[in-house]
């Protein structure tokens, strides 16, 4: 059984080995490896893997590559959400951002061509077919109009006015938890679960990906407070659409604790339907710890 950081280690080989392979334009492949290369933690893929493995899947080459292509379609919504147009950013994964380095134009055609070769390497391998049709259903409803694209429209219109929370909890399910989830049910599909097995994943999934998006907000507000030097709480309040800014830092926190515990619960039950313990998952929820 393989640790994480292992995991992201296979990772970062394998799409240092294959991105190339399938680019047919040099600047192209250039801006695309640039921002896949940068580093990033490879949770999604780390993920699905980690899963797969503790349901009794062997890592093969075909695998690892299914698992891959999320890490694919996120390195392009990053690179599509920090262009001028949508959060204008100037700095990811430690470099600036793509379209920075190679212009708005080559770094709208990087993300759209991550995107679909995302979909390349779900169907270019030797899983059986029934399984390729499983995870290119999911990705794509997990990233497409109705997951991740719906969260960024709603997070762009809900600039203009303040959300609920309930209206918060949706697009951050969208926006950030769709695909997370994902990543970790695809782990059940690769490894053909049963549909209880892909139920607890799928919970678990959910409620952890709730949980890395309010710990986002939260890093978000400290950092910036550390930054400007203000306090703590007139900041919070500053980041309107966000769990600090609607619950303020203690109820933002206890929310991230709540989600936690759902996260907990979910492993437990799935470790009552295995044979060994999802100690993987672990090193998952330890991210929070850091
Ligand atoms: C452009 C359609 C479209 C969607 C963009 C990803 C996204 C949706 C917005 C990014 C805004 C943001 C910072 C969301 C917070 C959660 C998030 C996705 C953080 C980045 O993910 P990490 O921490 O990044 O896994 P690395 O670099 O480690 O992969």
């Amino acid at each position: 059984m393989h640790k994480l950081s292992e995991l992201q280690t296979l990772i970062n080989d394998y799409l240092a080995a294959h991105l190339a392979v399938d680019v047919d334009q040099p600047q192209l492949q250039a801006a695309m490896a640039y921002s896949l290369l940068a580093g990033g933690k490879r949770l999604r893929p780390a993920l699905t893997l980690g899963v797969a493995e503790l349901l009794g899947q062997e890592l093969t080459p075909a695998v690892v590559k299914a698992a891959c292509a999320v890490e694919l379609l996120h390195t392009y919504s990053l690179i599509h959400d920090d262009l001028p147009a949508m959060d204008n950013d100037e700095l990811r994964r430690g470099v600036p951002t793509n379209h920075k380095k190679f212009g708005a134009g080559m770094a709208t055609l990087a993300g759209d061509g991550l995107l679909t070769l995302a979909f390349t390497w779900l169907t270019e391998n030797e899983l059986p077919l029934t399984t390729q049709v499983q995870l290119v259903k999911s990705l794509a409803r997990a990233a497409g109009p109705a997951g991740m694209v719906a969260g960024q429209a709603k997070d762009i219109e809900g600039e203009k006015e303040e959300l609920t929370l309930g209206q918060l909890q949706t697009v951050h399910a969208q926006k950030t938890g769709a695909l997370l989830a994902y990543a970790v049910v695809a782990g059940g599909m690769i490894a053909q679960a049963t549909p209880q097995v892909i139920g607890d994943l799928f919970a678990f999934g959910k409620a952890y990906g709730l949980a890395f998006q309010i710990q986002d907000d939260l890093l978000d507000v400290t950092a910036t407070s550390a930054e400007v030097g203000k306090e703590v709480h007139r900041d919070a309040a500053a980041h309107k659409n966000t769990y600090p800014g609607l619950l303020g830092l203690a109820g933002a926190q206890a929310s991230l604790a709540q989600a936690l515990t759902t996260a907990r619960q979910a492993r437990d039950a799935l470790g009552a339907q295995l044979a060994v313990q999802p100690q993987i998952l672990d090193e998952f929820l330890a991210y929070f710890e850091r």
